[in-house]
């Protein structure tokens, strides 16, 4: 489960998170296949609580009604379309799958798919699940049946995430409908999944569950090929579910690494102790993890990561992704967002609810696309921005080598290689830097893939001489656009 079934060649995936299946799909054909990304993380697929108070947020689809395939995304056969299409391009699906529980509890209605659904007599026909399958009072000891002290094992998995209704997956049967969810997906030809809320799972009943996964669909993968699996494991070390307890089951989402990384790019905390970044930071092994700066939680400040770069942030937000994409920790996903008002109250933004860009209808609005590749509508496109797109490509160029030639100036300045074919440097201190650096790389004439793009064989941006000894000048005014330099062998002029 720890292997990213990615095409070859190709290393990371973007979350396009809200986005409708018919626009991810035309974005594998025009942008994703062409610009090296390995795969998209898709917001669940499942039928999911309308919520109207507040208006359609993006947290409803956080709350399942049944495993039918119908959301504002779309229905079941555009998901196919969208899986089919992007395969083709080699673009991976990975699905968001929530099984930790149903509908917040209390209410009742109809979902996204017409399935109706009770919150009171935890009632879901479309499943169907009943009172039965979930976990109650002879397995969680609050009093209300929800969540209070993350210090508590027993409460975090047995009781109520923010009064989600929690499913009793130690039950065959619970196991078995989620185990069919899966199935579904993984035949119609997805590469993997999130599993959200993992720590609220036991990881027992996770191992049981993916013991009964099936091969992906050899349509688009070797036989026998297993999907990957990547859990929500928030783990900052201060409470006693680690990120550890889930390695048997695929990799965890490592949430230290955007909450360490950032303060860096923001000068609170040194580049250059990003020497040793990584496993020397005491995170977990390198394949055990997925990393990313920020997610759609903590963008909008849930979840946790403190205060993570975000989109609002552009300057130091590139640089924090250039510098994830440019270093060989983890595997790599790359947050893109969709816009809206923060509105401060007390320290707290008071529209962290606010759902995509929606039309009079509430219908989720097309992702327009602008001549200069960025997006309109709303839509941020991070994943689209040059310098991460091409640090997306540099990644692909380097894998496999490692971090040799580090370089700092004792402070802010921070440079290195990876092996001979590609090299960064970052400039965060209030002065200009101009330097002559080992790049490690072949002779020649190399395109500056940050100021500009590589593009039939000469170069939109500035471009560096590396000499015959490896070593090259690099000049990077403090006042640079983005004050920083990426050269590798995959775009050398
Ligand atoms: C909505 C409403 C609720 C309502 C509920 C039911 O907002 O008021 O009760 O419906 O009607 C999303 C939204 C929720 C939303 C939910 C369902 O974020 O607001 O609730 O959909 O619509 C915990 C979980 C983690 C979870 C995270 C948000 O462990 O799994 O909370 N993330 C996922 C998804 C998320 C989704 C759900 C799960 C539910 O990504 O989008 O919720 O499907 C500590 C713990 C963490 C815990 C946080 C927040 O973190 O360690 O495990 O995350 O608290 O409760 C420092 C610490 C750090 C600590 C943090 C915050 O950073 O180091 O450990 O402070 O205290």
């Amino acid at each position: 489960f720890h292997n990213p079934n990615c095409a070859d060649g190709r290393h990371t995936i973007t979350h396009l998170f809200e986005w409708k299946w018919s626009d991810i799909a035309q974005e594998c054909e025009r942008f994703l296949g062409p610009y090296g990304y390995c795969g998209v993380q898709v917001s669940p697929p499942n039928e999911n609580r309308v919520v109207t108070s507040p208006n359609r947020p993006w947290w409803e689809r956080y709350q399942p009604v049944s495993y039918k395939l119908v959301t504002r995304s779309g229905n079941d056969q555009q998901f196919r379309d969208m899986v089919d299409r992007c395969n083709k391009q080699n673009i991976r699906i990975y699905v968001d799958v929530v099984m930790n529980h149903m509908t917040g509890s209390g209410g009742s209605g109809q979902g996204t798919g017409g399935s109706q659904w009770d919150g009171n007599s935890l009632s879901f026909p479309g499943v169907p699940f009943s009172s039965w399958d979930f976990n109650d009072a002879s397995t969680c000891s609050t009093s209300d049946l929800n969540i209070h002290n993350y210090q508590n094992v027993q409460e975090v998995r047995n009781c109520r995430l923010v009064s989600l209704l929690d499913l009793k997956l130690s039950k065959d049967y619970v196991r078995t409908k989620v185990v069919e969810y899966l199935n579904y997906l993984i035949d119609i030809g997805v590469a993997g999944f999130r599993f959200d809320a993992a720590k609220h799972m036991w990881p027992a009943d996770l191992y049981a569950i993916t013991g009964q996964l099936k091969s992906l669909n050899t349509n688009y993968f070797p036989s026998g090929s297993k999907p990957f699996i990547y859990q929500e494991v928030i783990d900052m070390g201060n409470e006693p579910i680690k990120m550890s307890e889930y390695f048997g089951t695929g990799r965890v989402t490592n949430f230290v690494y955007g909450a360490k990384l950032s303060p860096v790019f923001r000068n609170q905390d040194q580049a250059k102790w990003l020497v040793n970044w990584g496993e020397g930071w005491g995170m977990p092994f390198s394949n055990d993890v997925i990393v990313f700066i920020d997610n759609h939680d903590n963008q909008r400040g849930h979840g946790a990561g403190g205060a993570v770069l975000t989109f609002r942030d552009s300057r130091r937000y590139k640089m924090a992704t250039a510098f994830m994409l440019a270093h060989p920790y983890g595997f790599t996903r790359v947050m893109s967002s969709y816009y809206w008002d923060v509105n401060y109250v007390n320290g707290n933004d008071a529209n962290d609810w606010i759902g995509p860009p929606t039309n009079g209808d509430m219908s989720i609005k097309d992702v327009f696309i602008n001549s200069d590749l960025s997006c309109g509508n709303g839509w941020i496109c991070e994943h689209r921005w040059r310098q991460i797109y091409n640090m997306v490509a540099f990644r692909n160029v380097v894998f496999g080598t490692s971090l040799v030639n580090w370089w700092d100036n004792g402070n802010y300045q921070i440079a290195f290689s990876r092996g001979n074919k590609g090299f960064i440097v970052f400039n965060l201190e209030s002065y200009n830097l101009n330097t002559r650096l080992q790049t490690g790389l072949p002779a020649g004439q190399y395109c500056d893939v940050i100021s500009g793009n590589y593009e039939n064989g000469s170069c939109t941006g500035s471009s560096v001489t590396v000499n015959s000894d490896g070593t090259a000048n690099f000049f990077i005014p403090t006042s640079a656009e983005d004050p920083m330099i990426a050269i590798h062998i995959g775009a050398k002029v």
